[in-house]
């Protein structure tokens, strides 16, 4: 039946697509990179992958981004280098692991908790130039196998 096949291709799109597409995150959504937002309530219930980007959003000069250690972020010690501000810094999780970034801004970490932490995991390899595909297994092989013998029975 077509809505049958239909419904498998579905699973196994939903199965694939996750690990070779990156995910964008608007950090803070709508609201961007601000004072008086909980980003930490943000964060949670969301997935970061290596390979993933974070979006900050702010005005130019009211706001920066800093990555810093967990020991910074704790004290909100503002990194005397190094800041991103752009108005929308983009950054690219590039490793798996715990990862914390501030504002930079007056007392804007200390007093208007603009700080976020995140963990980030490691991906499945996404399909390069030099890398082979994914490869399909477990019960997506099986799925496949429905799919072909379906076609080749009806
Ligand atoms: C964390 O960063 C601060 C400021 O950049 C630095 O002085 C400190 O040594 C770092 N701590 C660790 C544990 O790496
Ligand atoms: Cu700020």
């Amino acid at each position: 039946m077509a809505s049958g096949t239909g419904l498998i291709l579905l699973a196994m799109a939903a199965l694939l697509v996750p690990a070779i597409l990156a995910t964008e995150f608007i950090v803070g959504d709508g609201s961007g990179w601000t004072i008086g937002y909980d980003y930490q309530a943000w964060a949670t219930g969301k997935n970061f992958y290596v390979g993933d980007t974070l979006v900050f959003n702010y005005a130019v000069g009211v706001h920066n981004v800093n990555k810093v250690n967990q020991t910074a972020f704790q004290d909100c010690t503002i990194p005397l280098s190094g800041a991103l501000e752009s108005g929308k810094d983009v950054i690219t999780l590039a490793t798996p692991g715990k990862k914390w970034y501030i504002c930079g801004k007056g007392k804007h970490c200390e007093v208007g908790k603009q700080k976020l932490a995140i963990t980030v995991m490691d991906a499945a390899p996404a399909p390069g130039p030099s890398s082979a595909p994914p490869a399909i297994t477990g019960w997506a092989a099986a799925a496949l196998a429905a799919v072909l013998l379906k076609h080749l029975v009806v």
